[in-house]
């Protein structure tokens, strides 16, 4: 089995065991601040996914948003970059709309993307340069468009803060509308799969963005920072990820305007995880 089709079958794995405990109660954390959640079954999947690495792969390095690899700061060899529950908040609040994602890199080159959707047992997957998937489906190359005709995913709290909203008003207000989904991954595989146009936010950990950014490029999607920079996976960064035109449309038309006031904000909580 390849290394591809072994975190296939794991994340597969991994999401039978959420489906079946989903009716358990669940034991809730704070982390960050008081929406900021983690449950037993982020630390408990994240845990299942890094043994089955482990015990397979013993070489392969493993960064984990629940605690796994916090040293790791090289991508030499394998390099896996796993969010074990992407989307916590609609996990609590919905049992639905998160995903598995893992990433994994091959001394720092891209390898292969795998995002679930548990729920709707929905697999996105890509290896690099051999197109992405859903399920057994191969995914068409997106088509481009026009910011007026597309549809834009971002959270609307950047809309409410001071330092933000003067940059994204404008971008939501010329879309053809906007949508919010709270997965960053599963955000990245909908762009994929051509149902939104564009996901923007200001800042996403490696473990949201590295499944996707492999999977949303293999339909032929841009994939940078706000600053059209390419994405480093082992540092937090910004995030604008669309087809070919519309990402240079926002670019050069909505971003690189406030590059400076971009820069001010990368130049702070981006260098760390
Ligand atoms: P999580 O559920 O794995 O924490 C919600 O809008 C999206 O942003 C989810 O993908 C969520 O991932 C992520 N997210 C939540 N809190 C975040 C934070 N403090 N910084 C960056 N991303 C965050
Ligand atoms: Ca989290
Ligand atoms: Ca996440
Ligand atoms: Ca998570």
């Amino acid at each position: 089995m390849s290394i591809y089709e072994f975190a296939k079958s794991i994340a597969l794995l991994a999401g039978e065991r959420i489906r079946e405990e989903l009716s358990q109660e669940l034991i809730i954390e704070t982390k960050s601040n008081p929406n900021d959640l983690v449950t037993n079954m982020d630390k408990a999947t994240e845990v299942f996914l890094v043994d089955r690495i482990k015990e397979t792969y013993p070489d392969h390095h493993i960064i984990g948003e629940e605690g796994h690899g916090k040293d790791i700061t090289s991508a030499d060899g394998y390099l896996w970059i796993i969010d074990p529950i992407d989307g916590t908040l609609n996990f609590v609040h919905q049992q639905q709309n998160f995903a598995i994602s893992i990433g994994i890199f091959h001394n720092g080159e891209k390898y292969a993307g795998v995002i679930y959707d548990v729920m709707n047992d929905k697999l996105y997957h890509a290896e690099a340069g051999k197109g992405a998937y859903l399920n057994e489906e191969k995914l068409p190359m997106l088509k481009n468009t026009a910011l007026v005709t597309s549809i834009i995913s971002m959270n609307p709290n950047w809309l409410t803060k001071d330092r933000t909203r003067e940059m994204y008003v404008p971008i939501i207000r010329t879309a053809r509308s906007a949508r919010s989904y709270g997965s960053a991954a599963l955000d990245f595989a909908y762009v994929a799969l051509g149902i939104i146009d564009s996901y923007i936010t200001l800042r996403l950990h490696p473990w949201d963005f590295a499944g996707g950014l492999i999977i949303a490029e293999e339909v032929g999607a841009v994939v940078s920072n706000q600053l059209g920079e390419k994405l480093d996976p082992l540092h937090s960064n910004s995030i604008l990820v669309a087809n070919q035109t519309l990402h240079q449309e926002l670019l050069a038309d909505y971003l690189l305007p406030f590059e400076s006031h971009l820069r001010l904000i990368h130049s702070g909580p981006f260098s760390h995880r």
